[in-house]
């Protein structure tokens, strides 16, 4: 006996999510849930499916791995339905998502130690908004939080690091332009462990000339980290914008060879209708995502999760209930 699945949303919605993804939702996914609107099954709809992926920039791997899988269930589970493959398709997508959310560390965060999160990714990704985020989200738990302006190569990016400090009240470390980021950071830390700071947010420049050089300088500053706290930074986090598509993810293999990154961030996704590029990072770099950014306010920030992600291309504003 085939069991009739229901087509709806399954997770809780997440309001930022869904903002973040409209783009996508209403380009290539409306077009993907209207595939599934037909009297049978065939071959059209595969070939057809797997374009709309690839325009979603799920990438042509992973495109043809769904569209593999799916054909195979479809198979193996005999569903004649369209509208039953449509929910093997949700299904698969969240469990492509799952492998980028099965190594997240879980973080914790000690009374007087402080969490140090270091922010790297190329110029123009969103690293400096992004520490805001992250700033602005752990204050939302009562947290005290202080942010390092570790990008010293210009000095834009040291007077909007302190905007941000002080729009979000939170005090920022700051040298002048040029000055050695070790020295930054090594001020820092001690600022961080006099202050009884909880969270410490390090900004970082994007661009080194080399990937030796950019190697050298994070693992500079992680020592210097480690000489207040030995287990810092507890999180390193790389920005990906994801209007630059696949793009980031050949910027996120270089980065990752350089320093260990624990956490992604994926952020623009509210300026792109290619929010399938979480699908390319989740199979390729198996470095969990744990952000989104959904804008330019401090408030855009979303946790990733397989599920409501999935759901927020599928559906949005309150569709599916
Ligand atoms: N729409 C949108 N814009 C963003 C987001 N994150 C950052 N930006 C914008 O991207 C531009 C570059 O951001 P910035 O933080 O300066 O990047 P950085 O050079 O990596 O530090 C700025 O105009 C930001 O407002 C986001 O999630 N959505
Ligand atoms: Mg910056």
């Amino acid at each position: 006996m085939v069991l009739r699945r229901i087509f709806r949303r399954q997770a809780e919605p997440d309001v930022q999510l869904e903002k973040g993804l409209e783009k996508t939702r209403r380009g290539v996914f409306r077009e993907i849930t209207r595939l599934f609107d037909r009297s049978e099954i065939d071959e059209e709809l595969f070939e057809d499916l797997e374009m709309l992926l690839i325009q979603a920039d799920v990438g042509w791997d992973v495109s043809q791995q769904l569209v593999a899988e799916l054909q195979q269930r479809i198979r193996e589970e005999h569903i004649v339905n369209p509208s039953d493959a449509r929910e093997v398709l949700r299904l698969e997508m969240i469990k492509l998502l799952e492998l980028a959310t099965r190594n997240r560390r879980v973080k914790i965060l000690q009374r007087g130690v402080p969490f140090v999160i270091l922010v790297t990714g190329v110029n123009g990704t969103g690293k400096t908004t992004s520490i805001a985020k992250l700033a602005h989200y752990h204050k939302s738990f009562g947290r005290n939080v202080m942010l390092a302006a570790g990008d010293t190569f210009r000095a834009a990016a040291i007077d909007q690091l302190t905007v941000w400090g002080e729009r979000i009240d939170c005090p920022v470390i700051s040298h002048s332009q040029g000055a050695d980021p070790g020295a930054v950071v090594f001020d820092a830390m001690q600022a961080a462990h006099n202050r009884n700071v909880d969270v410490l947010i390090v900004d970082t420049a994007g661009r080194l000339h080399t990937k030796h050089n950019l190697m050298a300088e994070l693992q500079k500053l992680r020592r210097i980290m480690q000489k207040h706290v030995p287990d810092a930074p507890q999180e390193v986090v790389l920005v990906i914008d994801a209007t630059t598509g696949q793009n980031g993810l050949v910027q996120a293999t270089e980065f990752s060879k350089a320093v260990e990154i624990s956490d992604i961030m994926l952020s623009k996704l509210d300026s792109t209708a290619k929010g399938g590029i979480a699908f390319s990072i989740a199979k390729q770099l198996g470095t969990p995502i744990s952000y989104v950014g959904t804008g330019e306010k401090v408030t855009d920030l979303a946790e990733f999760r397989p599920d409501t992600y999935v759901d927020s291309l599928f559906f949005g504003e309150g569709e599916g209930f």
